[in-house]
């Protein structure tokens, strides 16, 4: 080891947090651009399949408080792209990727909304296993990505509430809303478990990254504490649960459960599912529709920037 590696890895090791300027591993740099990139891509598009829904709310009070979670997704992604431009990669570059399929999303958002119950289940289901998630990624050894985590969760849980909310009205309403509901639980719920990758024995990448801390839980981990806390939700709201093996298990202190359908999500992730090619052609067509923007801004800054060195002549 280099007395460089061994400075990082004395770091790592002592949780002190690694900053843009210090020194790291490439593939350190790397890992890290592809988690947090992918992480911004997924706040991004996950606009998509609730924006859907902005229109047809069912009151004015539920509009405003979708409007204003779709805003926090928006702000939620530039955040993290901020944060991934820390380690020498352009905007420009990471959108490309986005565009062009070398780089993921989560496969949660290829699912269509279909009903107003689904957008009840993305706020409690897939906010909600986004925060068991980024709870876990706020102590990431990375800095920059650490402090993104910790302002994000703090709307992700007011979102995860807000759907909960809205999905315990459906519950508790007529026979056909609480159908309306059942059904959103059951599309969602799987899809939701597959937002935390594959299994251990599976993860290309967990094994690096938990040495490293940039995970500091692995995905079977973190998965198990989303299903642990979702069944007396779904009791709550007096549902019945979509995984017909859910089980308590004494012994574990967790409940057992199904399997989860591996073909499906191996075949969403490599861009066959409902609405891939949707969701990418949509992004493609919003960013062109913003050049002008981006140009206008470049113009007035150079224009800005030729002025300061006009005046310091
Ligand atoms: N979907 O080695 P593995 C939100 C890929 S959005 C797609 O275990 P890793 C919200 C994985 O990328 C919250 N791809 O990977 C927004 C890798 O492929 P590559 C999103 C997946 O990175 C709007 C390959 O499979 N949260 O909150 O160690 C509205 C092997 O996997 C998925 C984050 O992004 C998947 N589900 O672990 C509402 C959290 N799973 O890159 C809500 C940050 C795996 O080699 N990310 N893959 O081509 C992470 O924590 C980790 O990246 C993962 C995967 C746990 C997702």
């Amino acid at each position: 080891m280099t007395s460089q590696e061994e400075n990082f890895m004395r770091k790592i090791e002592a949780d002190e947090k690694i900053e843009p300027k210090d020194w790291m591993p490439e593939a350190y740099r790397k890992n890290l651009i592809r988690q947090m990139s992918q992480h911004a891509h997924s706040e991004v598009i996950g606009m998509q399949p609730e924006g859907n829904w902005i229109t047809r709310a069912p009151s004015l009070r539920r509009k405003a408080v979708l409007l204003s979670k779709v805003q926090d997704e928006a702000g939620h992604g530039l955040y993290l792209y901020s944060a991934t431009e820390t380690l020498g990669i352009s905007r420009a570059e990471l959108i490309a990727a986005l565009q062009s399929g070398e780089a993921k999303y989560a496969s949660i958002f290829n699912y269509p909304t279909l009903t107003w119950g689904d957008v009840g289940a993305i706020g409690w289901l897939v906010d909600g296993a986004a925060i068991v998630n980024q709870v876990s990624l706020q102590r990431t050894s990375y800095g920059p990505y650490s402090r993104g985590m910790i302002r994000i969760c703090k709307e992700e849980s007011f979102h995860q509430r807000q759907g909960y909310e809205a999905l315990l009205a459906l519950a508790k309403g007529s026979p056909e809303q609480k159908q309306m509901a059942q059904d959103s639980l059951n599309r969602f719920y799987w899809p939701a478990l597959m937002m935390f990758g594959p299994h251990d024995s599976e993860s290309a990448h967990s094994a690096k990254s938990m040495e490293w801390k940039i995970k500091r839980e692995t995905n079977d981990d973190l998965r198990q504490k989303f299903i642990d806390q979702t069944v007396p939700q779904i009791e709550v709201l007096g549902l019945e649960h979509p995984d017909k093996e859910i089980k308590w298990n004494e012994e574990r202190g967790h409940y057992d459960a199904g399997e989860i359908d591996w073909d499906e999500f191996y075949s969403v992730i490599n861009g066959n599912g409902h609405c891939n090619r949707q969701r990418v052609e949509h992004h493609i067509a919003a960013h062109d529709e913003g050049t002008w923007v981006r140009d206008a801004i470049t113009a007035y800054n150079e224009k800005k920037n030729a002025k300061k060195a006009q005046n310091v002549a």
